[in-house]
């Protein structure tokens, strides 16, 4: 494989790691712990892994070290996310240092790896090629879904043929949800497999008390942000162009937040306010329109505009017209299919209630053909393939034309929309996910070895240096709550919106009627592996203002 400077250079960096992990740990333990909420009936559904205590890591004498080898198993669930691949790293060196005649065992293509008995043995061939790199090619990742007692008993058949006594499962809320139940389940017979879960998603959104950000966002966002920086410099400096820009976070929309608060644009719109303000597509139009007025007064015909990716599903009324179709679609998809392609807009409408209907014959052609695309494994609209950016700068472009008309606004008005996702997802990490998934791994690691199950690894008090960070589990018990999902309820662990109270929003809004007129963009550049700490190793914006209120600038 040819390499590039970088990566030769990447491959030698030595991630850094909190100081009480560095020889040998004891764990510390809290309280017991109940679950977010629904106490009585999550307790009944993990009667073997509820009320755990949380747990800390903390320096002990003596070597490290363990007199059998102990074996792992490794999944790598749903979209990729930079950093994966060092907390791999990070568990093959924690089992090789406990004892170096432990394996670590790699499912292929996600969870049905292990169901289809498909995997590898990783060397430390393997992980040395895949050391400080971006992407989940070590063993794939894939969205299959793990939950039926088969898929269980399917995979307990090959952890016991290759004896391995820990399965990690690195994912977001759903797999760490199933990660939960597979424990429960091994633990309720008695397996001799534990289980454990690690954060990841670029979107975010696995986050609460104890587990301060899922990793991959810092990179991803670092990404997008160089990237609509260079876009605001060529804007700013040709001066013609409103850049409508859509950026990855299937719901949250901390990604967008976050990028907002590297680069200044002049106008983000959060989907969780959108929901809270009960806002129409036709508001979020005239607010936008608004901005572009207000600057075409200075003239100022050119600006930046942040969209996160999930705002469609959180405008009530697309929200409805969703969940009709949603339905419909489970039930029709047959017949859809058989629809002349040309027909199927009319076909929609004519079977829709009367007020989803109205909204749908509103949407541009393109857009409404997204809606009735496809639904991913879980039942949801693929809300990256809808174009909301182009539907934005459309409709943005019909209002200011009808607004020129009626001579409530003069300037110049022309779009280019672009869509960042699959840019930043396998982005070489930056030195907080390199440092921070080398770290998770290592913990997971320490929780196997511990005899642990039902926990996620985490490791805390980020957005101080390294050292000082601190390693532990937290049982995912705690992170439940009762849902409905597919018309049942089901234990999950609650999605991380953008709170609107949260620091993150408060600072943004505190700050977004300057960038919209003025012209305050910020042009973070791409990121540094090498060099100051202050350019390598801040985290970012969204957990600085998180932990401590406020922004290193
Ligand atoms: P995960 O939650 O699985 O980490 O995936 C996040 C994400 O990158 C979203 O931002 C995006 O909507 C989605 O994956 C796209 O996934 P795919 O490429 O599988 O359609």
């Amino acid at each position: 494989m040819t390499k590039s400077a970088l990566q030769i250079a990447r491959a030698g960096y030595v991630p850094k790691m909190p100081s009480e992990l560095r020889g040998n740990v004891k764990l510390v333990e809290g309280a017991s712990t109940e679950s977010l909420s629904d106490q009585e009936e999550i307790k009944k559904l993990f009667p073997n892994t509820y009320g755990l205590p949380i747990i800390k890591f903390v320096q002990d004498e003596g070597e490290v070290g363990i007199s059998e080898p102990l074996n792992m198993g490794v999944i790598l669930s749903g979209g990729q996310a930079p950093g994966g691949h060092n907390v791999i790293a990070g568990i093959f060196d924690g089992i090789k240092k406990l004892n170096k005649d432990s394996k670590l065992y790699g499912f292929l293509l996600g969870p049905a790896g292990l169901v289809n008995h498909n995997y590898k043995e990783l060397t430390s061939e393997i992980i040395d090629e895949y050391r400080n790199t971006g992407g989940f090619d070590i063993i794939g990742s894939g969205r299959d879904k793990l939950e039926t007692k088969e898929q269980f008993d399917k995979g307990l058949e090959i952890l016991k043929k290759l004896d391995v006594k820990t399965l990690v499962i690195i994912g977001g809320d759903d797999s760490n949800t199933n990660a939960a139940v597979l424990a429960e389940y091994y633990k309720s017979i008695n397996a001799g497999v534990q289980v454990i879960g690690c954060p990841k998603t670029i979107d975010g959104d696995l986050k609460n008390d104890y587990i301060e950000t899922s990793f991959g966002f810092d990179t991803a966002c670092k990404v997008y942000s160089e990237l609509i920086g260079n876009i605001q410099r060529d804007c700013n400096s040709a001066r013609k162009y409103w850049h409508f820009i859509k950026v990855m976070g299937r719901s949250a929309s901390h990604i967008a937040l976050e990028c907002a608060l590297q680069t200044h644009p002049n106008i983000c719109i959060v989907s969780e306010e959108v929901e809270a303000k009960e806002l129409s597509l036709d508001d979020i139009i005239e607010y936008i329109a608004g901005v572009i007025a207000n600057r075409a007064e200075k003239e100022l015909n050119f600006g930046s505009v942040i969209i996160p990716e999930g705002l469609i599903e959180f405008i009530p009324a697309i929200k409805n017209l969703i969940s009709e179709l949603n339905d419909f679609l489970a039930h029709n998809q047959e017949e859809f299919d058989l629809v002349r392609r040309s027909a199927k807009r009319e076909y929609i409408i004519s079977k829709l209630s009367p007020e989803n209907s109205e909204v749908y014959a509103s949407l541009p052609e393109s857009v409404a053909r997204q809606l009735t695309f496809d639904r991913d494994p879980h039942g949801n609209v693929q809300v990256s393939q809808i174009e909301t950016e182009k539907l934005l700068a459309e409709m943005v472009g019909k209002k200011l034309k009808q607004w020129a008309e009626e001579g409530k606004y003069v300037g110049k008005f022309a779009s280019i929309t672009h869509f960042f996702g699959y840019e930043g997802r396998c982005a070489a990490p930056s030195n907080y996910d390199t440092d921070y998934c080398y770290t998770l791994g290592y913990t997971a690691s320490m929780l196997a070895a511990a005899g642990k199950t039902g926990y996620i690894s985490s490791v805390r008090n980020t957005t101080a240096k390294a050292e000082e960070w601190v390693a532990g589990g937290v049982p995912t018990t705690m992170m439940l709550n009762l849902e409905r999902r597919h018309g049942e309820m089901k234990p999950v662990i609650q999605k991380a919106l953008v709170e609107l109270e949260g620091a993150p929003f408060l600072y943004y809004k505190s700050q977004r009627e300057k960038w919209a007129l003025e012209t305050d963009y910020v042009y973070p550049g791409p990121i540094q592996y090498f060099g100051p700490t202050e350019v390598c190793d801040q985290p970012s914006k969204t957990l600085q203002l998180e932990q401590t209120g406020k922004i290193e600038e």
